[in-house]
């Protein structure tokens, strides 16, 4: 008997149902800006936080009582199940999970991998059937003891070797269910204290690492996008893929900027002192957009507490960014979110999701209005339509700092201030939201 069984199939009523259970903004047929909206927003439920985590916190365990919950693999099928019927009940498109995840933990390395393309086969059948297909895989290499120094990055090759061959199993069984991304986020690639690391050996280790996933990517031919989580702390004190910016740098002085994209999260951004359309607006102009993980953190307790997001005018700037960026191609919006540890109810996991998939749905609609009204783009670009002549971009490719001074004294140069206009462009926004 379904774990879900009280709830209906969640489905779009327009704005002024006042069924709990529906969709009141979120109408996957929908065409926004010439896309149907279930293709643009491409909507992930995911498993760590809606199947895996139990509801503890650092003072206390469990909350939750789940009838998977167990280390063996009856467990996990049980899991897997209530899984295909969340994503059914809610109707999204997509799921994404680390091994841990779904499978038990092995005695051995091998076991591990066995019981994880167990699960993997269980997982091809119900894809198949419900047409729930996956966004992204990932390695979990921060939650076990062995990650605690780092995986890639770990001080001991052994350990790199253990990543090394637990990337290699998550990548296979992604491609075999065909992914559509591969996702590194690294927890534990930082580190507590600089007094016991070496950061020379360390960037060499994870640029070394991230060179052989690319290179496998293109041995098997998965097509999918590799993604780079960005987060610069928790768990780790320090972590090296601290924002978007670092990453960039990274992926230059390792030449994989072609190669690898990002996956953004709103309470990553924030925790590295950006905003979330900061951070998506600089990916998008640097290439690098891939996809992003949707939530928000407690803006007051400055801890990544993944919570649903539920602020339209922040997600319609976030989604501006995205669709400035040219919308979404293998990516799209992964929950990274979770109930609060008394949401004890089936009905939490269900609706939590359903509010913030309208919230998503309103975000977007008041983003595409945005871009299709232009008005923020016609002001900017008029903000700088002094560079839009020949003498501003000789200026910039070939006049020397000398013959700039030079020009200036000669044409008595006295640039007058305009008004950057920010109150009005905010006024503007606040017409869409
Ligand atoms: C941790 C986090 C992860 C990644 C995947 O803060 O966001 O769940 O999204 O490992
Ligand atoms: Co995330």
């Amino acid at each position: 008997m379904s774990y879900f069984k009280d709830i209906p199939p969640i489905q779009y009523e327009g704005p002024d149902s006042d069924n709990e259970f529906a969709y009141r903004h979120y109408d996957p047929n929908e065409v926004v800006m010439g896309k149907r909206m279930e293709d643009h927003l491409r909507l992930a439920v995911a498993y760590w936080h809606s199947l895996a985590y139990e509801g503890g916190d650092p003072f206390g365990g469990r909350t939750f009582e789940r009838p998977w919950y167990g280390d063996d693999m009856a467990a996990a099928r049980v899991k897997a199940d209530a899984a295909f019927d969340m994503f059914g009940v809610l109707n999204v498109p997509f799921f994404c999970f680390h091994d841990a995840d779904v499978r038990p933990e092995g005695d051995s390395f091998a076991e591990s991998r066995r019981n994880l393309e167990e699960i993997c086969d269980v997982f091809a059948d119900k894809m198949q059937q419900t047409g729930t297909k996956l966004l992204w895989g990932t390695a979990n290499m921060f939650t076990h003891r062995r990650w605690m120094a780092g995986a890639a990055t770990n001080p001991d090759p052994e350990i790199f070797a253990y990543a090394a061959a637990t990337v290699k199993a998550c990548m296979d069984v992604t491609h075999r269910l065909g992914g559509e991304n591969y996702v590194l986020w690294g927890g534990r690639e930082g580190y507590e204290s600089l007094l016991n690391t070496d950061l020379t050996r360390e960037a060499e280790q994870a640029g070394a690492f991230l060179t052989k996933v690319v290179d496998y990517k293109h041995k098997i031919g998965f097509k999918g996008t590799i993604l780079i989580e960005p987060k610069p702390q928790e768990p780790s004190k320090h972590q090296y893929d601290f924002d978007v910016g670092t990453i960039y740098g990274f992926l230059k002085r390792f030449g994989l900027e072609n190669e690898v994209k990002l996956n953004i999260e709103q309470g990553h951004a924030i925790l590295a002192g950006h905003s979330f359309e900061h951070e998506l607006a600089l990916a998008g102009s640097l290439g690098l957009l891939g996809s992003i993980d949707m939530n928000r953190n407690d803006y007051q307790s400055g801890w990544d507490t993944d919570q649903f997001p539920n602020n339209v005018p922040e997600v319609a700037l976030a989604y501006y960014e995205v669709l400035r960026a040219g919308g979404f191609t293998t990516g799209g919006t992964n929950f990274d979110a979770r109930v609060r540890r008394q949401s004890l109810d089936p009905e939490d996991l269900v609706l939590s999701h359903v509010g913030a998939i309208d919230i998503c749905a309103r975000g977007l609609k008041a983003a595409a209005a945005m871009l299709e009204n232009g008005g923020l783009e016609k002001m900017r670009a008029e903000r700088y339509a002094g560079w839009d002549n020949e003498a501003s971009q000789a200026m910039l490719k070939s006049e020397s700092l000398d013959q700039i001074a030079a020009r200036v004294e000669e044409t008595n140069l006295n640039p007058q201030p305009r008004s950057g206009r920010q109150e009005r462009l905010e006024n503007w926004v606040s017409r869409f939201v």
